[in-house]
């Protein structure tokens, strides 16, 4: 039976298996694919050049024809040690104190996830990200982490760019040994917009560790405890490193805005170093940390906990972020976020270069090399281009202050801007932001952050379209159909807010509905996950082999891995195709290298579209690898 695959051996099909079989049995997946892997991929060259992209694009701008230079690196020399040689020698406790005792200020570069997250709507591909990832590991290998994963990378990685966000863990993996890897974790949510049954947060975790992920940055959309306790047990028992995150909201600086004190954000921080972080991150998402609130904030934190590694994450949408970071830096702070400065500024993280070039020469000199930094940038710079398509400079040219008053974050903020530009109601925007700010108050002035931001962003659309002033959302809650997102929240499925729900709202919108107390993810079953395997190689496993990890995305998001799964099997690995081929196609006679694997690459020349013919096909023509190949394409036009 050693070589049946799983539709064929009997002992399989019977399900009395454990995985240590399926680790004994490499024959189990081991199918031959109904097309080899460069006609699907001729396959999907052929459809776009018929169809169009396949993955939407919001705007009408097109990739550069460029081809982004990419730094040399020494191939003759050993990489440098890095902080992510500390952990694997000395555990989480040894990489804390390593970083506690660390002089200058420590950098953790987001380029890789938060940066495009909110300036490209998270379209940066593997292709690009893994071909700079050396120069990272031989240049900044005094970086405390590269963010690379987490967030909305996940979703959208399979969802959008059909590539598996495994795969490009694994593969950066290999291409930076040295540095340490951070993910965004939302808690109990782990990197969906909703909450899961407790196993799947803890094997999430696992096999997201053993695939190269190191420190986990653990948050709760509702700064709600018992969710963050769960992310932290979940990465702790991993082997990671835990971050625990107190989203920032409100203003320390402001002595009228009382209800996201001092005072609870200092109770937050006992709670979260009694639940054994290593590390405690302040996850300011929307960018409100002032620099004299960064400095009241952190020096109360160190002062108050001078072992425990503190972590600032802002982003730079009012323009203030550099400044905000140098003032977390002098209070105290042992790392602080950034991006490249090409992928800087706006609704990203503030730019390294500043902050490098801030810091040279004084005690908190980043040891970072700034011409690197230079070098770095101008890949970025070129890369960027690439994703023109998904630009949020299209509608956003300048940062703005006025979200100290919205408190939109980052990531969402551009959304909300694109979604006005592209309905045609740019000019709304202002009234969108207004009513952002309403919806906060209605519902509490809650903690905003992916999944709870998307609740207050629901409301104020909702409240736009309908032209409703936050009185009339009050006298009439029994009678509107409002977001489902907002009912959810209101029966308690994200947790509970601080200060609890706002009354008489909750009752009139809930009028007797189901209300979850406590913990959501307390109350779910266990994820079969066996038996959804199972059901994923029934549907699937006949084209293209089912991994242990798309079992996982699976429990995430089971409608997004079943179409990338479809999707994968027609076209194949479109994660080898360069970005602008990937995102538009060739043009006719362009000569397209594509490296399928190490050493084995196609040559591939488009010739020519044929015409229409009566069964609605056109024949694309192509030379690869100098021979004449035609593939059949239905045009959907
Ligand atoms: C996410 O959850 O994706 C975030 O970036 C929150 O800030
Ligand atoms: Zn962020």
């Amino acid at each position: 039976p050693f070589l049946q695959n799983v539709l064929h051996n009997e002992e399989f099909l019977s399900g009395a298996i454990s995985t240590h079989f399926i680790d004994q049995n490499p024959g189990l997946f081991n199918f031959i694919p109904s097309r080899n892997r460069a006609q699907k991929l001729l396959y999907y060259i052929a459809h776009i050049m018929v169809n169009g992209p396949c993955t939407p694009l919001p705007t009408g701008l097109m990739p550069a024809e460029i081809t982004p230079v990419v730094p040399p690196v020494p191939f003759d020399q050993p990489l440098p040690r890095g902080f992510r040689d500390i952990f694997v020698e000395e555990g989480p406790e040894g990489f804390a104190k390593a970083v506690r005792n660390h002089k200058g200020l420590l950098l953790m570069d987001t380029t890789f996830r938060d940066a495009h997250q909110s300036l490209l709507a998270t379209r940066v591909r593997s292709y690009d990200l893994c071909r700079i990832a050396p120069f990272v590991a031989h240049n900044f290998s005094n970086m405390y982490s590269v963010e690379n994963w987490g967030g909305a990378t996940f979703d959208v990685a399979l969802r959008f760019l059909k590539e598996c966000p495994w795969e490009r863990l694994e593969a950066m993996r290999k291409r930076i040994p040295n540095i340490p890897f951070q993910m965004l974790l939302r808690g109990a949510n782990g990197v969906g917009y909703t909450s899961y049954p407790d196993n799947v947060i803890f094997e999430f975790c696992k096999v997201a560790k053993e695939t190269g992920m190191d420190v986990f940055r653990v948050f709760d959309s509702l700064n709600y405890l018992p969710n963050l306790i769960l992310g932290m047990e979940a990465a702790g028992q991993a082997g990671g490193i835990v971050e625990a995150a107190i989203c920032y909201s409100g203003d320390v600086s402001d002595p009228t805005k009382t209800k996201y004190d001092l005072k609870y954000y200092m109770n937050l921080a006992d709670e979260l170093i009694k639940g054994g972080t290593h590390v405690l991150s302040i996850k300011d998402m929307a960018g409100l940390l002032k620099p004299q609130a960064a400095k009241i904030l952190i020096s109360a934190l160190r002062d108050k906990y001078p072992d425990m590694p503190i972590h600032v994450h802002t982003h730079d949408t009012s323009g203030a972020g550099v400044a905000s970071m140098l003032a977390c830096a002098e209070a105290g702070a042992d790392v602080v976020d950034v991006a490249v400065d090409s992928m800087s500024g706006m609704t990203s993280q503030p730019s390294m270069g500043a902050l490098v070039a801030s810091l040279q020469g004084t005690e908190l000199d980043t040891g970072i090399p700034l011409e690197k930094v230079f070098d770095y940038s101008a890949y970025w710079e070129q890369t960027r281009q690439l994703y023109s398509p998904f630009e949020c400079t299209v509608s956003m040219k300048s940062g703005n202050a006025d979200v100290y008053e919205n408190e939109i974050p980052g990531g969402q903020y551009t959304n909300l801007q694109f979604q006005a530009y592209s309905l045609g109601l740019a000019d709304k925007f202002p009234e969108i932001k207004k009513a952002y700010a309403e919806a906060n108050k209605l519902l509490g002035d809650v903690i905003k952050v992916t999944p709870s931001s998307k609740v207050v962003g629901d409301l104020a659309q909702f409240m736009v379209q309908n032209k409703l002033t936050p009185e009339m959302v009050l006298d009439r809650a029994e009678e509107l159909s409002l977001p489902s997102s907002v009912i959810e929240f209101f029966q308690g499925y994200l947790g509970e807010p601080y200060g609890g729900f706002p009354e008489p709202l909750r009752s009139k919108i809930l009028k007797g509905m189901k209300k979850v107390t406590g913990r959501p993810g307390e109350s779910m079953p266990p994820l079969d996950f066996a038996a959804l395997k199972l059901q994923l190689i029934e549907k699937f496993g006949k084209n293209i082999p089912v991994k242990d990890w798309d079992v996982l995305s699976a429990a995430l998001y089971p409608t997004v891995l079943d179409e990338y799964l479809d999707f994968r099997s027609d076209f194949g690995p479109v994660d080898c195709l360069e970005t602008r081929l990937f995102l538009t196609g060739p043009k006719i006679a362009e000569e397209c290298e594509v490296a399928i694997e190490k050493g084995k690459t196609l040559s591939i020349k488009p010739l020519a579209v044929g015409d229409l013919n009566k069964m609605g096909q056109r024949e694309v023509f192509f030379e690869m690898n100098g021979q004449l190949r035609s593939v059949l394409v239905k045009d959907n036009q």
